[in-house]
């Protein structure tokens, strides 16, 4: 107990440490920006010992809000030569430079829990948040929707970069025209725990194209070669619609078109069921081809209150598969890498948003089973960026906002 008591501080350090005063980075070094859904975690983390610090942050974030409604993956609020690619690439006009494309939407979901911790000081936080949030998931239903699933148009949008997902997609790219550029993430964590050569040409490809459109997303919409309906994208925007209804509700606003909107979205993520994978999968929307990839996004449907037996099944052999669950790629495919980022590590992050979906739907077993194991993984190996699913061992950034946040908020 003592144990965990320090580490409940050391937890809380780490979000200090990382604090910028109304934003929170990553990490040190490798993330020096606010990034989307970190912070939407750094929220939650916060709200478990000042939820004031915690509606700053989403309020910091809602700050970098497009005029469009769009909520930008990274707000460059300071510059920092230690990241590439900086504002200066992306060349975007928002009130905060900015990335121009998004991320996971579980800023909604996170402000609803910010919002429990003191409701009655929260109110009228919450009152101002809310049209915000509302406009950013229209923008969201307007641009992305696909036979009522999410699309991401950059792999960077659904948070997984290098996941096996995109594969058979960026194979398809052309991406012989990128030029020069230098990496700066491989000068602060180890390459071999990072995407390739091959995968950055075609990221920074995507954003040249982005900035060449000026991220108009209906040119964007019929030029990009990338267009995937994925399940992290679908099942966090589902999710966050429900939560929207939840506190608009709450705040006595009109929410039939978010009712519609959750019914539209629970009909797209019916689609990305793969039955020949036996699990929730990507499609990539220009082919209609199927991804052929069970990730730990795949695990996701319970936290948009889509419940699945065949999913269940996965996740209870899957716990007992590896020691440290779960793997963002099947260890038995082809494609997996223990060490490489998405296509095998174990993310804390993730974790807990699939553990907050089984408790919801009832399986406190596995709930509390997977809270337990991430538990135990932060306590044997520290604040890690991600994990070897196999040995445990600490992979990408250290002292990792979200890791933190999520022993703060759910696994300590
Ligand atoms: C990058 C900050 C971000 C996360 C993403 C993760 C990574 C950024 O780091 O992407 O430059 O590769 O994949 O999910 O938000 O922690």
């Amino acid at each position: 107990m003592t144990h965990d008591i320090s580490l409940t501080e050391q937890a809380r350090d780490v979000l200090i440490t990382n604090d910028r005063g109304s934003y929170t980075v990553p990490t040190a070094g490798l993330y020096p920006y606010q990034w989307n859904w970190d912070s939407a975690v750094a929220a939650l983390g916060f709200a478990q010992f000042d939820v004031e610090r915690a509606w700053v942050e989403l309020e910091t974030l809602f700050q970098g809000q497009w005029a469009d409604g769009m909520v930008p993956h990274i707000l460059f609020h300071k510059n920092d030569p230690g990241y590439f690619p900086g504002p200066e690439v992306w060349g975007c006009e928002g009130p905060i430079p900015s990335s121009g494309i998004i991320q996971p939407p579980i800023a909604a979901t996170m402000a609803h829990l910010v919002w429990q911790r003191d409701p009655e000081m929260g109110r009228p936080r919450m009152a101002a948040l809310y049209p915000k949030m509302v406009k950013w998931h229209s923008w969201i239903m307007r641009w992305r929707l696909h036979r009522g699933a999410v699309c991401t148009t950059h792999p960077w949008e659904t948070g997984r970069d290098n996941a096996p997902d995109w594969d058979k997609t960026m194979a398809r790219m052309d991406a012989s025209d990128v030029g020069e550029y230098t990496r700066r993430d491989t000068s602060h964590v180890n390459a071999e725990d990072r995407p390739t050569k091959y995968d950055y040409d075609r990221y920074i490809t995507l954003v040249q194209l982005g900035r060449r459109l000026n991220w108009d997303q209906a040119a964007m919409l019929a030029q990009s070669p990338f267009r995937v309906a994925d399940p992290t994208m679908t099942f966090t925007t589902l999710r966050a619609a429900r939560d929207l209804v939840k506190m608009g509700t709450a705040l006595g606003e009109d929410t039939q078109t978010l009712e519609a909107d959750v019914a539209r979205l629970e009909a797209g993520a019916a689609t990305l069921w793969n039955e020949e994978l036996g699990g929730f999968d990507s499609r990539d929307v220009h082919s209609g081809e199927w991804a052929g990839c069970l990730s730990n996004a795949s695990y996701l449907c319970w936290f948009a209150g889509v419940e699945n037996r065949v999913m269940l099944t996965k996740l209870r052999s899957i716990m007992e598969r590896v020691a440290y669950p779960v793997p963002s790629n099947d260890p038995d495919a082809e494609t997996f890498d223990a060490r490489r980022y998405w296509r095998g590590p174990t993310w804390a992050i993730v974790n807990m948003l699939i553990g907050l979906g089984l408790a919801d739907m009832g399986h406190e077993e596995e709930a509390t089973d997977l809270a337990k194991k991430t538990a135990h993984l932060i306590k044997e190996h520290g604040f890690a960026e991600y994990f070897d699913p196999f040995s445990g061992a600490a992979a990408g950034g250290g002292s990792f906002t979200w890791t933190a946040a999520v022993w703060l908020a759910w696994a300590g």
